[in-house]
């Protein structure tokens, strides 16, 4: 079983829950999940989130960081980022279920929901037996999603949504989803849960996907979709309230990209203490040491980013700034070791009986998806120079 990369003792700055979890979700993984990611990667079958979702539930693996009512955990961030490493040194799409269903789906109902909303949705959410989705993005707004086009107009008791919204993971298997639209009234963004077979809801599955092929991802369609009011999120009120939800999944992301560069790392450190050319280990080389310990290097920067971002948001302290830093920073790190890991392999290094092309590919999506890693230079650059450089006048 996987030990862990931890050159820097970063284990001791853990607790011991956070330890026990890790535990239980590593069985868990090894013995349940790992042996089917590559061929449902492969097949680009998605692996079964209805099934497997029941079990982190059970793990505390959903909404792990959300406080100990409406039957969510009650743990803290530094373990949810725990548990996003453990899953995501799987593969990225499980750390996707777990990020979504927690920052993008219970996050936003507990913050900006209603009492009645919480208790229905909350537990279910918690157990795995429902799943949920998120819908911000759409075809012509993605970075900039301020500038959306769905609209949601107020007809007595219910509201009329309608649009399209693209790139959602999970959209063709989510039981609920939490979708953004402008009021066409106040032209104020609101928030909304949908539910599967609500009339004019369409939820379709993307294919041909050269990433995340274990996962799903989707488009949901609204045409002339209609919520009754309490679906509607009532604290939530403009574009902050869909941007704070990011805030919880990117810091999952900074975890969890941490997790697929270890698996990198000690893939790639295996194969080349075994692997032998010109009589002797690939790992007595020099040129394929500096490869293996500038990846380490690069983890642990990363592992250390992502703890400290961990107390800060413990302490409800971290900014969007120091979230952005950590999201791209890290997810540059995974994207370096899976393709220096996959170098380090030769030509096993492009089978997919190996992990490092599945994380090279996957961490494509994970570079672009919860800001791109450009929007989030452009959000560090915004905070430390005092200018927005994301709009221009034309
Ligand atoms: P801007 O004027 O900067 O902000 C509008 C209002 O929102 C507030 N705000 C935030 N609040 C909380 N958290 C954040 N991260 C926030 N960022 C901004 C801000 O204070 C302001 O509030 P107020 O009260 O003054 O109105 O908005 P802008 O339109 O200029 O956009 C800024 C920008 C570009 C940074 C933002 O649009 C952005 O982050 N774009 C990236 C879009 C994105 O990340 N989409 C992700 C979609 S979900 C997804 O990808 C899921 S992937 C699946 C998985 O996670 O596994
Ligand atoms: P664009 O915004 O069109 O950007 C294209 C390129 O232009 C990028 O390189 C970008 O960095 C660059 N660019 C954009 N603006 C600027 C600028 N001002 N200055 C300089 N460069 C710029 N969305 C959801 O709402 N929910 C989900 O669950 C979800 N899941 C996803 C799952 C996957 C697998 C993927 C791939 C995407 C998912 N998304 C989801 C969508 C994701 O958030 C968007 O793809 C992302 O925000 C980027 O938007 P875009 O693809 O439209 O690219």
């Amino acid at each position: 079983m996987f030990r862990g990369v931890d050159f820097y003792n970063v284990d001791e700055l853990l607790s011991d829950e956070d330890r026990l979890v890790r535990q239980s979700v590593r069985e868990f993984l090894e013995k349940e999940v790992v042996p089917l990611v590559a061929d449902a990667w492969h097949e680009e079958k998605p692996l079964n989130f209805h099934e497997l979702g029941k079990k982190f539930g059970e793990l505390g693996m959903l909404g792990t960081f959300l406080p100990e009512e409406y039957g969510c955990p009650g743990m803290t961030y530094t373990t949810f980022g725990v548990v996003c490493q453990e899953v995501e040194r799987v593969d990225s799409a499980l750390r996707s279920f777990v990020a979504v269903t927690s920052g993008l789906v219970m996050y936003p109902i507990w913050r900006y929901g209603s009492e009645e909303q919480k208790g229905e949705y909350l537990p279910k959410l918690a157990r795995g037996e429902i799943i949920g989705a998120f819908g911000l993005t759409e075809p012509n707004h993605g970075s900039d999603p301020g500038s959306m086009e769905a609209t949601a107009r107020r007809d007595g008791d219910e509201w009329v949504l309608n649009g399209t919204k693209t790139w959602i993971s999970e959209a063709d298997v989510a039981d609920i989803a939490v979708v953004w639209a402008r009021d066409v009234e106040d032209g104020k963004i609101k928030g909304f849960i949908v539910e599967r077979g609500t009339k004019g809801f369409q939820q379709t599955a993307i294919t041909k996907k050269a990433s995340m092929r274990a996962g799903s991802v989707g488009e949901l369609g609204l045409v002339n979709c209609r919520v009754p009011e309490e679906n509607r999120l009532p604290e939530a009120r403009g574009l902050g309230a869909p941007l704070s939800c990011l805030n919880q999944a990117r810091f999952g992301i900074s975890w969890g990209a941490i997790g697929a560069a270890m698996d990198c790392y000690e893939t790639a450190l295996n194969y080349t203490k075994e692997r032998k050319q010109f009589g002797a280990p690939l790992a007595s080389y020099q040129l394929v040491q500096e490869k293996l310990v500038n990846m380490l290097i690069e983890i642990t920067k990363g592992q250390l980013l992502a703890w400290r971002l961990a107390k800060l948001m413990d302490e409800g302290k971290a900014t969007t700034e120091q979230i952005s830093m950590a999201k791209k920073n890290n997810v540059r790190v995974a994207r370096y070791c899976a393709r220096t890991a996959r170098e380090l392999l030769g030509a096993n290094g492009i089978s997919l009986d190996y992990s490092p092309i599945r994380h090279m590919a996957n961490i494509e999506s994970v570079y672009t998806y919860e800001g791109t890693d450009d929007i989030h230079t452009l959000i560090l650059g915004r905070a430390i120079t005092g200018y927005q450089a994301f709009r221009r006048e034309l």
